[in-house]
């Protein structure tokens, strides 16, 4: 390996003098990531996947080959020696879903890694900045540690009628490294949640860990490189635990008094891990979870995510983290019993604080009661200042809207207690987070606060998994615009471990409906490639034995036949977007026989072809004034799964089942059109929802196809411009009428402020997306008639829009998988004067801009480094296209691939373009 190794670099270093230098220059190389995670510690994948994005000057750029070195440390890579893998000059020009081919890899390694690419004209370009990624704990026999936890007595007599709400727990140890530390590595996790301290500080920055999976199969630890925190002399490390979801109450449980309100995995909270302390001299201490740790309460007396936390500042146990600490009131811990579960590294980031909220007003509706308005509904926690007498209790309470005489409206929590209290120390100005809950709110209500508060004594944490900067949208209405940042608000609330359908009442479930709903509209806001994983190994462990993907996972609930067309269905339309947004089949094969096992569900389920309704039935949730059958969803979507199997399949390389599913849709498709479709072109059942779902699943037979979209264009008309669809509906009403040329009504229904629609939410002040279409109004009047048990002010499943404006409005699709062979249609029309968007898509960023110039449509793009755009222009004639002030018949950037009634289609390599096309 290492005599040809030397003789590759050879031949690339006299290659590279002798190569034609390209005047465009090199390629530049960015954003390396493994596993879609940038600089991941700890991961287990053994063939970890790589990713690059590149730039390159000027226009048609691509990759032609590259090389990847991994070194097992940062001087060997520097000094370009490829000792763990050197791929070689590979020629391809693929920049993602790279897998590594190196020798085995080992646990508790960090690997370092670069790239370098050849250009179209074989120009070699620069070494790539360094990444790295380290590998976790392999195998069972690396692991030492002990869950233990600490026992607080079990005193809970009824399920119902008050709530159990146990101490967290403490657990600390003391240890002195024994020599000189190169490095140190804590591995940990817990059954319930936790929080890593050492020396006084808490280690990471992450909240919620070790996340939520179904604990009977997977339980995800955590790596922190903890070298940075270890002293000479005495260290102490600590965690602190409480119930989570592993014990503490989820859901709806309680609501709807099922058996089981608590507890769903296990009852008692543990923490288990290991530190790792690389000697100098090469050798290795390992200090484990075991009964030599210590254990106590502390002052955090209740802690659970719907509930909140109760935190005594007047019983902490000063110092417990640290050195010099008399511990010997502490008890020895409780040792219980391993999970079943697989020990697994978490394959996205946990949930983390994105940003600090200032509060912008303060109001008082009652003497001592002050409601501090953060200016935006959130997913998060409150920090309070404080500075008072010893004993005083604080309680903070928590609010999407106010109620007309200003005090915050809970009645939407349902039974979420979402109450925090602090009680004071009394010494200096005192700080408080709680930890170990969260709620949804852009209002805190804050009494028993000593003194008047000012605008400082409450900031908002806002929590999320993601962070929402994948894409960019303005458009000619601010409304919309409003309405973007809204979308995106409200993903980021519900982003956390899981896609959850809310994040304030005793629900935060993640739902299935809403999550393939808005998959597609998820991908466009944030990079959702790891936490999308991470949900689907969720939604497969979650997979009912008989083949049905349940309501919601992880699914915690003991409840048969939990499951519904268009919810179950997320277990094949997900994957299907994955493949499709990151060209990932990795995750295809994964989900695979889960997938097949589904469609036998499903066969099995069906008569002739059609899959009826069956489950739960949610139909077309909130939809308005119009009910689509259970039976049409049901069978529409089985067309809809078979159709995407065909093309997973095909992707795998399984081209027998790739026949197999696309016959299968053929026979649902004519056995459909027969049940559902009139000859006159109408759906038997004459909804929104019905025309949208055949139309955009392509279950229309294709004579009939054009007439029925303009039913549903006429429905719409008729019907004001406004809705009557629900979650299943509403965004493939948008993308069935884009797709028949229905621009301009589709315009018009973004742009509807009357009740049903996007903007009736906007004109009405909101800063998050609504579960109902008509949840509040500035009129309080209506609103004494919403139900409060079901309104949340923050479910992303209605953002579905956003698959629209990206695709349609924007313009940015992908022709097959990962935005290789990009698509650029901007629905252009004169209901708008412009629309600017941009994608940051895993080939690189794609943006889009069209605006009305007289009788001229100006059209700005960008396409990225090693990939090509088919450009849709509007126009049959040819000779009304300017590029860049030239003609195309001189651009030899531009290939004109055909000339049809309605549009021109263009082909363009990488780079900027600049249309001005004369609109007769
Ligand atoms: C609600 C959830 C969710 C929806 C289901 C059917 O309670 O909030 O959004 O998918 O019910």
């Amino acid at each position: 390996m290492k005599i040809t190794v030397i003789l590759f670099q050879l031949i690339t270093l006299f290659t590279g003098i002798y190569n034609v230098p390209n005047d465009k220059g090199s390629l530049n190389i960015n954003r390396l990531r493994t596993e879609y995670l940038e600089n991941p510690k700890g991961i287990d994948v053994l063939n970890p996947r790589f990713n690059w994005i590149l730039k390159g000057e000027g226009r048609d750029r691509y990759q032609t080959a590259y090389r990847i070195l991994v070194s097992s440390s940062e001087k060997k890579l520097n000094q370009n020696q490829g000792d763990i893998w050197d791929s070689g000059k590979i020629t391809s020009n693929i920049t993602n879903q790279v897998e590594y081919d190196g020798i085995s890899l080992t646990s508790n390694t960090t690997y370092y890694w670069k790239v370098k690419v050849w250009d179209e004209s074989n120009t070699e370009s620069s070494w790539s900045e360094t990444a790295y990624w380290s590998m976790g704990l392999l195998k069972f026999s690396n692991w030492k540690g002990l869950f233990i936890g600490h026992d607080v007595g079990y005193d809970k007599t009824d399920k119902y009628d008050s709530l159990y709400l146990p101490p967290a727990r403490y657990l600390r140890k003391s240890f002195t490294p024994k020599k000189k530390i190169k490095k140190a590595t804590a591995y940990t996790t817990a059954l319930g949640l936790y929080e890593l301290r050492l020396n006084g500080s808490k280690v990471g920055d992450d909240y919620f860990a070790p996340g939520w999976t179904d604990y009977n199969k997977r339980l995800y630890y955590q790596t922190y490189d903890i070298t940075k925190y270890i002293n000479e002399g005495e260290n102490v490390i600590g965690a602190i635990i409480a119930d989570g979801w592993y014990a503490g109450y989820i859901g709806y449980g309680l609501f709807v008094r099922l058996d089981k309100v608590r507890e769903f995995y296990g009852v008692n909270p543990s923490f288990m891990g290991q530190i790792h302390l690389d000697y100098e001299d090469g050798s290795i201490e390992i200090i484990a979870t075991d009964r030599s740790w210590k254990s106590n309460q502390g002052a955090i007396r209740e802690a659970d995510i719907l509930m909140g936390e109760v935190y005594d500042a007047t019983m902490e146990n000063t110092g417990w983290d640290s050195p010099n600490y008399d511990d010997a009131s502490w008890k020895t811990p409780k040792v219980y019993t391993y999970p079943n579960g697989q020990l697994q590294v978490h394959p996205s980031n946990l949930v983390k604080n994105t940003e600090r909220i200032k509060p912008i007003r303060i109001t008082e509706p009652k003497p001592g009661v002050y409601v501090f308005d953060i200016g935006k509904n959130i997913a998060g926690i409150p920090e309070l200042k404080v500075k008072g007498p010893k004993g005083t209790k604080i309680r903070l309470r928590f609010g999407e809207i106010l109620k007309r005489d200003g005090n915050i409206q809970t009645e939407n929590l349902r039974l979420a207690r979402a109450t925090d209290t602090y009680i004071l120390k009394g010494e200096e100005e005192e700080v408080w987070q709680p930890k170990f809950t969260y709620h949804g709110f852009q209002y805190v209500e804050v009494t028993g606060f000593p003194g008047k508060p000012t605008l400082d004594a409450i900031t908002g944490l806002v929590l999320s998994s993601i962070k929402t900067d994948a894409s960019t949208f303005s458009s000619s209405n601010a409304m919309n615009n409003t309405l973007y940042k809204n979308i995106k608000t409200t993903q980021e609330a519900n982003f956390f471990d899981i896609p959850t359908d809310c994040p304030q009442r005793d629900e935060r479930l993640g739902w299935l409906g809403d999550a393939q709903t808005y998959m597609r509209s998820a991908s466009f806001n944030a990079d959702v490639a790891s936490f999308m994983s991470k949900f689907l190994i969720d939604v497969d462990d979650a997979q009912r034995w008989y083949g049905a993907y349940p309501n919601f996972a992880p699914f915690p609930y003991s409840r048969p036949n939990q499951y519904a067309p268009a919810w179950m269905d997320a277990g094949i339309i997900i994957p299907y977007n994955m493949y499709k947004v990151y060209n990932d089949t990795r995750i295809l094969e994964y989900m695979y026989a889960g997938m097949e096992k589904f469609m036998e569900f499903q066969a099995d389920a069906s008569t002739d072809f059609i899959r009826p309704g069956g489950g739960n039935n949610w139909g077309d949730w909130l939809s308005v004034n119009e009910a689509t059958s259970h039976d049409f969803i049901g069978a529409s979507y089985y067309g809809y799964d078979a159709k995407l199997m065909a093309e997973m399949a095909e992707a795998l390389g399984k081209t027998d089942d790739a026949k197999k599913y696309k016959t299968l849709f053929q026979s649902i498709k004519t056995a459909f059109a027969k049940k559902y479709i009139l000859e006159n072109g109408h759906t038997s059942e004459d909804t929104q929802t019905t025309y949208a779902l055949a139309l955009y699943f392509d279950l229309f037979p294709e004579q009939l196809a054009k007439k029925g979209a303009s039913r549903l264009a006429e429905k719409i008309e008729k019907n004001g411009f406004k809705f009557s669809s629900g979650f299943l509906g509403t965004k493939h009403v948008m993308l069935a009428l884009s797709k028949y040329g229905f621009d301009d009504i589709a315009y018009k229904l973004f742009q509807q402020t009357e009740y049903p629609s996007w903007g009736y939410s906007v004109v009405n002040g909101s800063t998050s997306i609504w579960e109902r279409w008509n949840s509040y109004t500035k009129d309080e009047s209506s609103n004494s008639d919403l139900n409060s048990s079901m309104n949340s002010f923050s479910h992303y499943a209605f953002g579905s829009v956003a698959e629209w404006m990206f695709i349609n409005a924007v313009g940015i699709d992908t022709e097959d998988s990962g935005y290789r062979n990009i698509i650029i249609k901007p629905a252009i029309s004169k209901e708008m004067n412009f629309i600017k968007g941009s994608y940051n898509s895993i080939n690189g960023t794609i943006s889009s801009a069209w605006n009305w110039d007289k009788n001229h449509l100006i059209m700005n793009i960008e396409i990225p480094t090693n990939t090509s755009a088919k450009v849709y222009i509007p126009t049959s004639q040819v000779s009304n296209i300017k590029e860049s002030n030239m003609s195309l018949k001189k651009n030899p950037d531009i290939k004109v691939l055909q000339s049809e009634e309605e549009f021109t289609i263009l082909k363009v390599g990488s780079g900027k373009y600049a249309f001005k096309i004369k609109i007769d």
